[in-house]
């Protein structure tokens, strides 16, 4: 372990020190000694008497004295050897805890995206970083930091409370995840597709729909979440929307999520980057959050396929919609480029990862007859038990939707990269949004089966 601002253990630093002075002390005694005894040790027979003292003072006094250092050595090792054993055991449990439960460090913050089994802890007292704060020669269950403050160590006795940073060394900011249980998720889509429309619909109905339930607790884990949430929630007043976002590495909107009946708190990523990241692979290749994704949303803008803008031009009203301008094909490629390339996804591999495709700005003109709910409904009632809800028949329809309008080999692409995806379809307005809950909800639950229990229809 690097060295600490803490105290070692006695056995693993002072113990020796103070062992290796006893012999000394003894050795220089017992030669202290024999040597009066050889001074006077003059050619008489008291001489004689005293060169023999000498001499077995220094044979009898070594086997005494190496007797009693190998007992004191001996003691040692078993004491340290006990304790070496304990918090071996100790870590051991804390190791496994976190990854039974699924618990990592992720740093939000633009551009570092790193991930650690646990922070940098700082002393509550002086500040010191502690970068290994764990059972180890430092303690077992806590330390005591160099300023005298007590430490813990361990993830039962309150390690979470203290103060966290990066441990990337050129990053170093806060992070406040507090030993939670990450659930990472990008938002895949080219400029204009929806995404920040998406992102700050969905974390309104996480808010405003969820959290006020008792089912799940909602909170902002940082100011910059919280006010950026704020902000493109109050430009939808007055049927505005947010402004388009710059950055390309942005900082993750983090947010904690207590389920009922779970002891673990979940603690949100949602990474809601500007389009242009997805219009060449040197962006999302620093995007590192695609080495511990859960999940991600890959947002579909139907204005974008050609030959339906082609259809609607005349039908809409370009400020409104703002369609966007860049090939869904070339935005899916790119990605998975990326991940393979810089995330270890073989080509012939399919992804584990869900992912939620989703189709917005389903409010304009007549969407919804086309994926939206009136065709979902029209589908479910042709086939009910192959269409078992209206969100099976929204699916259909959007898969559809994609043959209909030249778009089937996206479709193929979708089907022999990823194992488990499903299509939505949204109009995201914030209070007034449509159908955000459905993409939500079963990203979710099939990133983690406790958000089945919440918020059940
Ligand atoms: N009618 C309607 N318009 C939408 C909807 N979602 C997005 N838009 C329109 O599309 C524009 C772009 O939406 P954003 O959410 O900013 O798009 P983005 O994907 O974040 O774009 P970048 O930040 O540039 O990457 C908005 O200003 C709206 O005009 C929707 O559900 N319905
Ligand atoms: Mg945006
Ligand atoms: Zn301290
Ligand atoms: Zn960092």
């Amino acid at each position: 372990m690097e060295n600490q601002p803490a105290i070692k253990s006695y056995v693993f630093e002072k113990g020796y020190k103070d062992l290796w002075n006893t012999i000394q002390d003894s050795w220089k005694a017992n030669l202290k000694e024999a040597k009066q005894h050889f001074g006077q040790s003059e050619t008489t027979v008291t001489g004689a008497f005293h060169l023999g003292v000498g001499i077995s003072i220094i044979v009898f006094g070594s086997i005494f004295f190496g007797m009693i250092s190998l007992l004191h050595v001996s003691l040692m090792l078993i004491f340290a050897s006990i304790i070496y054993l304990a918090f071996s055991i100790i870590w051991g449990a804390d190791k496994l805890y976190r990854s039974i439960n699924k618990i990592f460090t992720a740093c939000p913050h633009p551009g570092c995206y790193h991930k650690f089994d646990i922070p940098i802890y700082h002393c509550p007292n002086c500040n010191s970083p502690h970068t290994r704060l764990h059972p180890g020669p430092y303690g077992i269950l806590s330390r005591t930091c160099k300023c005298g403050a007590n430490l813990p160590q361990t993830f039962f006795n309150g390690r979470k409370k203290l103060a966290a940073s990066c441990p990337n060394s050129t990053c170093g900011l806060p992070i406040d995840t507090k030993e939670s249980r990450p659930i990472v998720i990008p938002i895949i889509g080219a400029p204009s597709v929806g995404k920040t429309c998406f992102a700050t619909s969905l974390v309104y109905y996480m808010k405003e729909e969820l959290g006020p339930t008792e089912e799940t607790q909602f909170e902002f884990t940082s100011q910059v979440s919280s006010l950026t949430y704020e902000h493109n929630l109050a430009s939808f007043k007055n049927g505005g929307a947010p402004l388009k976002t710059v950055e390309a590495h942005p900082s993750a909107i983090n947010i904690f999520l207590q389920l009922k009946h779970q002891k673990i708190r979940r603690i949100l990523y949602l990474f809601d980057p500007a389009g242009e990241a997805y219009l060449d692979t040197s962006n999302t290749q620093t995007h590192r959050f695609y080495d511990y994704f859960h999940g991600a949303f890959f947002l579909i803008d139907p204005f974008s396929i050609p030959a339906f803008y082609h259809e609607y031009a005349e039908k809409i009203t370009i400020n409104d919609v703002k369609p966007s301008a860049e090939h869904l094909e070339d935005v899916y490629d790119r990605v998975i480029i990326n991940l393979e390339k810089n995330y270890g996804i073989k080509p012939d591999q399919k992804i584990k990862a869900p992912l939620a495709i989703v189709f917005t700005k389903v409010d304009v003109a007549d969407l919804e007859d086309k994926f939206g709910e009136t065709a979902g409904r029209i589908i479910q009632e042709s086939d009910p038990s192959k269409f078992k809800s209206l969100d099976d028949g929204i699916n259909e329809a959007c898969r559809n939707f994609l043959m209909d309008y030249e778009m089937a080999p996206i479709l193929n692409k979708f089907e022999s990269k990823f194992k488990n995806f499903r299509f939505f379809s949204v109009s995201s307005k914030g209070a007034n949004s449509v159908r955000i809950k459905a993409p939500t909800k079963w990203l979710l639950e099939q990133i983690d089966a406790s958000f089945k229990k919440i918020d059940q229809d």
